[in-house]
């Protein structure tokens, strides 16, 4: 059967179970618009393309299925830079498909013509030009492989004009072989004992939980083991959810921001178990002084990560999910006794300093955001698919509010990408429509993809934005404070729009909370209302994120007020 390339585009998607793609038209991918309107294949028109891009990044974490993007040649193709760079960082797997010039026009400075496979290369897992039609059925199953194969991560497909219009005998291809790259899944069955025979040793054992373990499904198989062994398990930002939040043996988040007691914890451990992190330097703080006493097994399926940052006595390259069941398994045979006796004197020791309460605040007669998040977290019932923006807003979600599930906490960790809130919170409702999706932002992010209010609205997903107004770009005034001298360097936001009138123009409802005994009213009211809503929450300007450690210090050295 013949085919053009834009058939054989859909068709692929089709095969790859694709039912939505996030997008914006051009006139290098007409072709493809022009037949996708003759498929059953849902299209979601972004406003800006970085919308798209951060839209199918929160539909793949929401939906666990690959998110698809569709852009136009130059312009449309550099716009989505920062979503897969902040893809890339966190490891989702996403496809992006960029228009191109035709193949005889790439090098001409043609019309709307820019490398973007060069652009991409060091933030996608993986990139094809695609030169021939003959080779674009092949490229584009390739790339589904690769997105979510191994360590997932964004795969882009150029496509140039010529090749979309061209045709060719299309056979459809069920297995995907590329001979020089084999992701290990099976950990290696002789560093397991190794790991064993320290968790039999250790005193103060502690697991770390990053995203890896949320990305592998391995939350249950976590679980198991830190009950098992009774360690207590503290995660990362993008780690939060793989642990319920409400367990005893949880610690909370590690880190900058993390609580006192995850932060005393990695430093006084003799064991800590990493699942699937990448030890991040907001992890970590000043390298050299990281977990001093402990000794360190790192699970994750990207052999690069291990050791790349912290040294490690037993690394173990494998699924995060898989290992642990692995592992499990064999700890079963152990016989380890009654670990919770073993463990008194350590779990004791964290009970003292989760004493030293760093998550607190006072509500006095301006709102405290915290308070928003925590009654925000209440009437929900730590149910609702959060998505953030980037700042004090992130921080404070990642403190408040309680993730008992993983795949609930969706925020841009490793990019830090301001804007990434509300697109992603678009994706996360385009793949769960019965769930409540609420983005927590803050004014100064929310600005920044505000435009797909109209998307949202043309496509009616009645996601919930949650505004934490303090009239600043908050994270970086607390920065000035602190760091700075307080020298408010270009970080007050004086011409901030009115965000229910705003609402309101896109035809969405706003509500705005003034004073502290409104908070309540407004979050019931905007959370049952049935469409879009902005809540515009007017917030203490001097509030800072504590705990926190000041940047390249040890995660001990703690500003707790
Ligand atoms: C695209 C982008 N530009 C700049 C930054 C640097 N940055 C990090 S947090 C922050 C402040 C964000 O302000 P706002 O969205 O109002 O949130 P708040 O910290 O007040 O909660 C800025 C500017 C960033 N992370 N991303």
């Amino acid at each position: 059967m013949k085919l053009n390339g834009a058939q054989i585009i859909l068709r692929t998607l089709q095969e790859e179970g694709v039912d939505v793609i996030f997008g914006f038209p051009g006139g290098a991918v007409a072709d493809i618009y022009d037949e996708l309107v003759k498929t059953d294949i849902r299209h979601i028109t972004v406003r800006h393309e970085q919308g798209a891009v951060h839209a199918a990044d929160g539909y793949t974490r929401a939906s666990g299925k690959i998110g698809v993007c569709l852009v136009t040649s130059g312009p449309g193709a550099t716009n989505t830079i920062s979503g897969i760079a902040s893809a890339y960082m966190d490891s989702i797997p996403i496809i992006v498909l960029t228009g191109q010039v035709p193949t005889d026009l790439i090098g001409n400075d043609a019309f709307q013509e820019v490398d973007i496979v060069g652009i991409t290369r060091p933030c996608t897992k993986h990139n094809y030009l695609v030169k021939k039609v003959e080779d674009l059925g092949r490229i584009l199953k390739e790339a589904f492989h690769v997105a979510r194969s191994g360590r997932p991560g964004p795969v882009l497909v150029d496509l140039p004009k010529d090749v979309i219009k061209a045709s060719t005998v299309y056979r459809s291809i069920k297995n995907v072989e590329l001979r020089s790259y084999n992701p290990t899944y099976e950990p290696n069955i002789r560093q397991l004992p190794k790991a064993v025979a320290l968790i039999r040793e250790a005193r103060r054992p502690m697991i770390l939980a990053g995203g890896g373990v949320i990305l592998s499904r391995a939350s249950e198989a976590l679980q198991a083991l830190a009950r098992r062994i009774q360690a207590p398990v503290a995660g990362t930002l993008m780690g939060l959810g793989a642990f319920p939040g409400s367990d005893p043996l949880w610690l909370g988040m590690i880190g900058m921001h993390g609580t006192y007691r995850a932060n005393m914890s990695s430093a006084e451990c003799d064991l800590l178990i990493a699942v699937g992190v990448r030890f991040d330097d907001r992890v970590t703080g000043k390298e050299e002084t990281f977990a001093p006493k402990a000794k360190i097994v790192h699970i994750d399926i990207d052999p690069t990560s291990i050791r790349k940052n912290i040294p490690v006595a037993v690394p173990i390259v494998g699924d995060c999910g898989l290992t642990l069941q692995k592992l499990n398994a064999l700890l079963e045979k152990e016989e380890l006794g009654d670990m919770s006796q073993e463990r008194k004197a350590w779990l004791d020791r964290i009970g003292e300093w989760k004493a030293t309460k760093t998550l607190k605040y006072v509500q006095k007669d301006v709102i405290k955001p915290q308070y928003v998040i925590e009654k925000l977290c209440e009437i929900t019932k730590g149910e609702a698919i959060i998505t953030t923006e980037v700042g004090q807003n992130q921080m404070w979600a990642a403190q408040y509010y309680r993730f008992d599930r993983p795949n609930c906490f969706i925020t841009s960790g490793g990019l830090g990408c301001m804007g990434f809130g509300f697109p992603a919170a678009i994706g996360a409702q385009v793949a769960c429509p019965e769930r409540l999706v609420v983005d927590i932002a803050g004014d100064g992010s929310i600005q920044m993809n505000i435009q797909e209010m109209a998307t949202a609205m043309q496509h009616r997903l009645p996601v919930k934005i949650v505004v934490l107004n303090n009239s600043c770009l908050g994270m970086i005034r607390q920065w000035q404070e602190l760091f700075y001298d307080r020298c408010y360097a270009h970080t007050e936001l004086e011409a901030t729009p009115d965000f229910v009138k705003l609402a309101e123009a896109y035809g969405a409802m706003g509500l705005r909370a003034s004073r502290p005994e409104e908070v309540e009213s407004v979050l019931r009211q905007g959370l049952s209302h049935p469409g879009l809503v902005i809540m515009d929450f007017v917030v203490e300007k001097e509030e800072c994120v504590y705990p926190m450690v000041p940047a390249g210090a040890p995660i001990t050295d703690m500003l707790l007020v």
